[in-house]
Order: C-alpha cells, then sequence, then structure tokens
C-alpha cells in the first residue's frame, strides 16, 4: 500500500510502477460494491486518504474542490458550514471517499433530484496511467474547451489514471424536509406511485422502494417495531426538501396516490425521519447478517419492474429455495438492489439468472455500482462489440501499460 502525499507524489507513484511494470488499485474508502477497489494478484494499493483536503466552498459560484481522500460526509459537513448542501447522498457517507464516487459514478439516494456524481463533476484532477497530470479545477459552469475529461474520469473505475481532486456542484441545502412511508397493494401499484411522485412533486428528494419481506427482516435485525403503514406488499419511503416546510405539497401529492393500503407513516420529527430511513438504509447489513450476500443492482424501464421482481423472485426460488431474496431500491430511477443471500445460493448461476432476465427487459446490468471485477464478465452482454472497441482505445490512450486496475471493468 502506498500514500502519497499530494498529486505530485502520485504521478511518482504512478511513473514508478510503469517502469516496474506494477499495476495499481487506487483506493478511497474501499466501499465499492463490485470489487473495483481489492487488489487480487501482487497490484499496488495506492490509498488517496492523504489527498483529504476539502476547500474554501465558493458559495456564489455554489463550487466547492475536494480532494479525492475527502469524505463523502465531510464535504457535506463543509457544504452545510456554508448554508448550502452537496447534491448526492448514500448510507456509506461516513467512509466513502470523493475520488471513489467520482471513479464510479456513485449514485445513492437522491439521483432523482440531482442526479449522479458525473452531474456534479465541474473540474477534474487526475494522473493517468502514463503518468500525465491533467488538472483542470476550474469549475466554470460553461466551458466548452474540449473533450469532457470529468465526464470521461468519471465512472472509468480507476482504469484510466488516479482521481486526485474535482471541482464538485453545490445545491441549495432546503433545510425543511417532509418525510413519509406509504404501503400499497402491489409493486405495480408502489412504481406507478413512484412516477406520479417524480412528475408532480417539484420538491422530491428521494423516493425508494421496499417490500413486507424485506422490512420484516430489517425490523427484526435492528430489533425494532415496524409502522402500520409498512405492513403493506409494497411500500414507497418518500421524502420531499424544500426552503419553506413542503409538508402540505407532499400530502396532496400522497393524497392524490392510487393503491395505498394505508395510513402513510409521517415523520413529525427528525427523529421520526431517521427511524424511517434506518428501516431503508440497514436492508445492505440485514441481508449481510445472513451470510455472504450476492449483490445485483439493476435498472429496468419503470413499467417492467413488476414482471423484473416476479421473475427474480421465481428465478431465486428455483435455484436456491432456501435463500433469502431481498428487493430494495431507488425505484425513482428504475433501481432495483437484489440481494440474494442463504443456503445453495450459487452467486454464478444467480447472477446469471437475473442480469439474463434484466437484459431480456432491456434494462442495465448495472445502475449505480459499477462493472468493478464483479460484473465484468456480463459487460458484452450489456454494450455492443463497438462501445467495448472504443473503451479499449481510450483505455491504450491513457493507460498504454494497462498498469490501472487491470482487473476491472475491461474483460
Ligand atoms: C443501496 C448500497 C448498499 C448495498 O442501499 O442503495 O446502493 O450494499 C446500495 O447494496
Ligand atoms: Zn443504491
Amino acid at each position: 500500500v502506498v500514500r502519497p502525499a499530494d498529486v505530485v507524489e502520485v504521478a511518482a507513484v504512478v511513473t514508478a510502477c510503469r517502469a516496474h511494470h506494477v499495476a495499481i488499485v487506487p483506493q478511497g474508502g474501499n466501499t465499492g460494491l463490485v470489487g473495483g477497489s481489492v487488489p487480487h494478484e501482487g497490484e499496488v494499493v495506492l490509498s488517496t486518504a492523504r489527498l483529504a483536503l476539502v476547500g474554501e466552498v465558493d458559495r456564489a459560484g455554489m463550487t466547492v474542490v475536494a480532494g479525492a481522500g475527502a469524505t463523502l460526509a465531510r464535504l457535506q459537513a463543509a457544504a452545510r458550514a456554508s448554508g448550502v448542501a452537496f447534491g448526492v447522498d448514500l448510507g456509506a457517507r461516513d467512509t466513502a471517499t470523493v475520488g471513489g464516487m467520482v471513479a464510479t459514478n456513485a449514485g445513492g439516494l437522491n439521483v432523482v433530484r440531482f442526479g449522479a456524481m458525473r452531474a456534479q463533476v465541474l473540474g477534474i484532477e487526475a494522473v493517468l496511467g502514463d503518468g500525465t497530470l491533467v488538472r483542470h479545477l476550474a469549475g466554470l459552469r460553461k466551458d466548452n474547451t474540449g473533450y469532457d475529461l470529468p465526464g470521461l474520469l468519471c465512472g472509468s473505475e480507476g482504469t484510466l489514471g488516479v482521481v486526485t481532486a474535482a471541482t464538485l456542484r453545490l445545491v441549495p441545502s432546503y433545510d425543511e424536509v417532509a418525510t413519509a412511508m406509504i404501503g400499497f397493494e402491489s409493486v405495480a401499484a408502489a412504481v406507478r406511485a413512484g412516477a406520479a411522485l417524480v412528475s408532480g412533486l417539484e420538491a422530491l428528494n428521494a423516493v425508494e422502494i421496499m417490500f413486507d419481506d424485506g422490512l420484516a427482516l430489517v425490523a427484526a435485525h435492528l430489533g425494532v417495531a415496524l409502522p402500520p403503514a409498512s405492513r403493506a406488499p409494497a411500500v414507497l419511503l418518500v421524502e420531499a426538501a424544500a426552503a419553506e416546510d413542503p409538508t402540505a405539497d407532499l400530502a396532496d401529492a400522497v393524497a392524490s396516490l392510487d393503491g395505498c393500503v394505508a395510513e402513510p407513516a409521517v415523520a413529525r420529527s427528525a427523529a421520526d425521519r431517521d427511524r424511517l430511513w434506518r428501516l431503508r438504509e440497514a436492508h445492505p447489513e440485514a441481508a449481510a447478517a445472513l451470510g455472504v450476500v450476492v449483490k445485483l443492482d439493476v435498472t429496468v424501464p419503470l413499467g417492467a419492474i413488476p414482471d423484473l421482481h416476479r421473475r427474480v423472485r421465481a428465478a431465486v426460488e428455483r435455484l436456491a429455495p432456501a435463500a433469502t431474496v431481498l428487493l430494495y431500491g431507488h425505484v425513482g430511477d428504475g433501481n432495483t438492489h437484489v440481494n440474494v443471500v442463504g443456503p445453495g445460493v450459487d452467486s454464478d448461476a444467480i447472477e446469471d439468472a437475473v442480469l439474463a432476465i434484466v437484459v431480456e427487459l432491456g434494462g442495465s446490468i448495472s445502475a449505480e455500482h459499477g462493472i468493478g471485477v464483479a460484473k465484468r464478465r456480463w459487460l458484452p452482454r450489456a454494450r455492443s462489440a463497438g462501445d467495448i472497441a472504443a473503451f479499449r482505445a481510450i483505455k491504450r490512450a491513457l493507460d498504454p501499460d494497462g498498469i490501472m486496475n487491470p482487473n476491472v471493468l475491461l474483460p
């Protein structure tokens, strides 16, 4: 493991590794979910932990420069201290770092309002696989000067270079928040309601879907009771945020939804809100408490979500009848997380079955977690031969010796 103190040392490490034909795995918080930051065969782990500076918030320009090693929580605190916010939030916020979130184009809970990381990155500094330093951190909203390096390096998963800093867009803090948990008679009703909220509720910050079996597992795992609203086949957790209290707007939007089966649970306090979010954010850890989890992170067209869920549950029933399947996720983006855990689970068989269904439904084999090592063999089913040829041409150009994360992304 090498722990460079600044971008000059990062460049020196890359140059040395290139000279000795040693591969590099860049690593921030190591919270990735597809093995993208895990060394496999003697690679050097390049830790960005010391590149953790968060610069002054530019309140007028609504931007801030953050080092790759800064955690999301520290970035959020710096934004909050200046009365603004950062648009991407996810459960791993205390450990996940800016560099890794840029490299994986992380999504999380607020994509439905602010987009994923690529929509937040205005400028980037990185050391490419050949030791070249690219630095363009101006962060101007309008800057049409050549190839979009931030957009290219965002989502490159450490395979083109090491992201060392980024200029990030900030958003208004929308301090007035209203949160509700709503139960629905079916997946289809919940998905329709999610789509109605996305198109109808301007202050919508997040809309997550969960199910009765998953919530029961989470409640048992946490040792907490479930609100009555969650005792329904399908449940939405909805949050609106605005400068003025959005409770009335949320209540109006919810009142017009079809297929509700119980009185929504509306958070009356920050503690209530945290309790509702804990039920959602604890899904991965509740699954992990049962054993090694096969994780899939997929998108399908909204109308195909009920079909996806039905077919995934049937496939798991067929392949591993004693296993537990947890479905949950960012329904506003059409994104379902599939966690399968328990006896008889063969990860390749489960993955092949689920991703075949996703491809058949015209979906994406990775909504937000990226390809990493775990989904690499599936890339040719997800992208055309021409796309992959272009990926390889870019890889050859920016990492000519193939030392950057060689086990990741490209088959
Ligand atoms: C989520 C991250 C956690 C996981 O909960 O939204 O993207 O392990 C996931 O799947
Ligand atoms: Zn997610």
